[in-house]
């Protein structure tokens, strides 16, 4: 943000967007919501030891375990029911799903239904708490269709071309909320003075070209071919195919890689490998991939599953696994290559 320039808070942004008719009041206002939720979790992330909410979720030795079979870390949860309770009574929202959570949840009956249906990865990378690493909180906006008695999972399997907003929320050095209702992708500071969020990139725009890839090196062995082919000539550098030396990042935070992406350029991929195969992949698709195809395809860049664009995919289930490849168009497009050529 140039230093003269007066400052647009997320607020103002979502109120001009209303005026031009590319939201409604009830989207506006649950995306405020959203990020009102996401100031919570921040808040909760920064106290880190302080707040004794580091740690497994659990008692008496026993880890609770998230309907992915993971264990829960008490900032999972916690994070989870800020955003539950957050969006509760809102009105805005006839249904929510989380990573964290079996099923939807459906809006009480004590509270208004609202047309719109929420997904979020509460607090994603959380293996990383511990050890004082950016997390951050991913979520997705669709339509609930309409005509339906009782709202229930099979609602919220539309495609990621259907989502209305798309956004996540970095707890990093700085917090940082990045957004897109289908008109660009824009990024907001979080002033922790005055408690809002501030525009700080409108229009982020991915290079379309990398010199940097970010993927889990020691998955190596247990991929399929046409990954092994194409990371082994990324490898190869100036004396390959590609002709060009590649620089390697991995922060093992979906949310931060994806963030450095949007704004310097990369390519991100979890592939499918053989420890994930069974289960279609590592990543969700509708509470991570969806979202950030969105953010990355509103930035310029591309997603897919290394076969398909990723906004296309039929979903089958809630929580769905997909193989992922997102980033610098061009980058993205040689990935898809190499399956293509290999299939
Ligand atoms: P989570 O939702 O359980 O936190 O898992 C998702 C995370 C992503 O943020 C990250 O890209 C990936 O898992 C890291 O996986 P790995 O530890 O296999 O490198
Ligand atoms: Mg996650």
């Amino acid at each position: 943000m140039s230093p003269n320039a007066s400052p647009v808070s997320l607020t103002r942004y979502l109120i001009e967007e209303q005026r031009e008719g590319r939201i409604g009041p009830n989207l506006r206002l649950l995306i405020e919501v959203v990020a009102r939720a996401c100031k919570s979790i921040s808040i909760a992330v920064g106290k880190g030891a302080l707040g004794g909410v580091l740690g497994d979720a659990g008692t008496a030795g026993e880890a609770s375990i998230n309907v992915q079979g993971e264990a829960q870390k008490k900032l999972d949860v916690l994070s989870n029911e800020i955003l539950l309770e957050a969006n509760a009574w809102g009105g805005h929202l006839a249904a929510l799903a989380s990573e964290e959570m079996d099923h939807c949840v459906v809006i009480p009956d004590e509270y208004p239904r609202g047309s719109y249906l929420l997904l979020f990865d509460p607090l994603d990378g959380s293996s990383n708490i511990d050890v004082n690493i950016s997390v951050g909180t991913i979520f997705s906006v669709l339509r609930c269709p309409d005509d339906i008695a009782t709202v229930g999972d099979e609602h919220f399997l539309q495609p990621g071309t259907a989502q209305v907003a798309a956004g996540y929320c970095t707890y990093g050095p700085s917090t940082m909320l990045v957004l897109t209702i289908g008109n660009g992708t824009h990024s907001f500071t979080l002033d922790r003075e005055i408690g809002s969020f501030v525009m700080t990139t409108r229009g982020m725009r991915i290079p379309e070209e990398t010199r940097e890839f970010a993927v889990n090196m020691s998955n190596q062995r247990f991929w399929e071919p046409p990954m092994q082919a194409y990371v082994g000539d990324l490898l190869a550098g100036t004396q390959g195919p590609r002709g060009k030396d590649f620089n390697m990042r991995w922060v093992a935070s979906m949310v931060a890689d994806v963030h450095r992406i949007l704004t310097r350029g990369g390519i991100f991929s979890y592939p499918l490998d053989a420890k994930c195969a069974d289960k279609g992949g590592k990543l969700r698709l509708m509470y991570e991939a969806n979202p950030m195809a969105f953010l990355v395809e509103q930035a310029g860049g591309e997603a897919s599953t290394g076969r398909q664009r990723m906004l296309d995919v039929a979903p089958t289930g809630l929580h769905q696994r997909v193989p992922v490849f997102l980033g610098s168009k061009r980058e993205v497009q040689a990935a898809v290559g190499y399956h293509t050529r290999h299939d």
